[in-house]
């Protein structure tokens, strides 16, 4: 039921939203974990089961890296395997589709999933600030550097196998169950199941300087941003022009730089609309700004539809080989 705005109750009518869309030309959408929770990857707050106990952002710190390397790559590859056996949602297609349409429309996305790229989302279009869990790099990567892109092995050593992948494993049952149960978005912290400890040896060395471990490709907390993509980003928001509209969606918003642009976003013009399950993580809008509340899966293709068109299902026959 939509309400007109009071002072500050932002609008809730898609109409309103549908009119200043069309008359929209520099469109920024600041993406988080809430648009992939439909396709099955739980999110950092909710973060379900085996990685309760370990809280999402005490993994991803370089400090977390090196204090036991073989439990960050046992989290970083758990959720490899799940974004592989996930596929992007309605709402990862209908941004992609936008972004074909609008060449003015730029998408900065703190998910690592690999979700957006595998909606064929235009990569000129879709900064990854907080980058890829399929890039893996040289820990040492200012002395040695390697690096590389859209490695989707799957487990990227054998050493890195959930146990189900090891017959005899007699965790194999009760994995198959935390895997299915977490797909299903189930509390899984019942079921006990313990983190094999790896020896240094199994786990992804660097080919190049053959010294030190490979990380994964993301940004952990009190790591700068890619520089390229701060670059373009930066690019962006310091073109003269307007900007009209700023998507937020799916985003508890408190993790920086990013939940900053929101703010420079308006600071340009932008009216702002909040896509989100949780009227409480929609924070700062005023009466010319929008909240829809729902599963973003659901609400994106339906509030872009005017311009975007309808949008079916992901098929994976036409997605880019994983
Ligand atoms: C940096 C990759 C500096 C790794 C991630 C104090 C104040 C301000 C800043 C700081 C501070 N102390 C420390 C900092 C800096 C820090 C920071 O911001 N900390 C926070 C915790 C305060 N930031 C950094 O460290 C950044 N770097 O600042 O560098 C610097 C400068 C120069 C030189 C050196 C250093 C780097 C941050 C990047 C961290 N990496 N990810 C990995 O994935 O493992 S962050 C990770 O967590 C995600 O990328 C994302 O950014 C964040 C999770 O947020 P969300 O995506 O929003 O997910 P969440 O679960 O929280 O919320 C889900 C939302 O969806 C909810 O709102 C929910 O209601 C909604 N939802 C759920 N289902 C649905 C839905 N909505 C719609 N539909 C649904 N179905
Ligand atoms: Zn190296």
């Amino acid at each position: 039921m939509s309400h007109p705005a009071s002072r500050d109750m932002p609008l809730t009518d898609v109409a309103s939203f549908v009119q200043h869309l069309q008359s929209s030309k520099r469109i920024v959408a600041l993406l988080g974990a809430g648009l992939s929770a439909s396709s099955g990857l739980p999110t950092f707050r909710g973060a379900g089961g085996l990685w309760r106990t370990y809280d999402a952002t005490m993994l991803a710190t370089p400090q977390a890296f090196q204090r036991d390397p073989g439990l960050s790559w046992q989290f970083y590859s758990y959720r490899r395997h799940m974004a592989l056996n996930a596929k992007p949602n309605r709402a990862h297609l209908a941004l992609a589709e936008l972004a074909r349409r609008n060449p003015a429309f730029i998408t900065l996305s703190q998910n690592v999933d690999g979700l957006s790229p595998r909606a064929n989302h235009p990569a000129g279009q879709l900064k990854l600030l907080h980058g890829n869990l399929f890039d893996v790099k040289c820990w040492d990567e200012h002395r040695c550097g390697y690096s590389r892109k859209n490695d989707f092995t799957d487990p990227i050593v054998p050493a890195l196998a959930l146990p189900t992948e090891n017959p005899d494993s007699d965790l194999k049952a009760a994995a198959e169950k935390k895997k299915h149960a977490l797909l299903r978005g189930a509390d899984i912290s019942d079921i006990n199941v313990e983190i094999p400890q790896l020896k240094r040896e199994d786990l992804p060395q660097c080919p190049s300087c053959k010294k030190n471990l490979l990380r994964p490709g993301v940004v952990w907390f009190g790591e700068s941003l890619p520089e390229d993509v701060m670059s373009d980003v930066d690019d962006y928001f310091s073109d003269r022009e307007k900007i009209d509209l700023m998507l937020v969606i799916g985003t508890s918003a408190k993790v920086y730089p990013a939940a900053g642009y929101t703010s420079i976003a308006r600071a340009k013009g932008a009216r702002v609309a909040v896509i989100n399950m949780d009227r409480g993580d929609a924070r700062e809008l005023t009466k010319d700004d929008w909240f829809f509340e729902g599963d973003a899966a659901v609400i994106i293709p339906d509030i872009l539809k005017t311009v975007v068109g309808e949008i079916g299902e992901f098929d994976d026959t036409k997605g880019p080989a994983l």
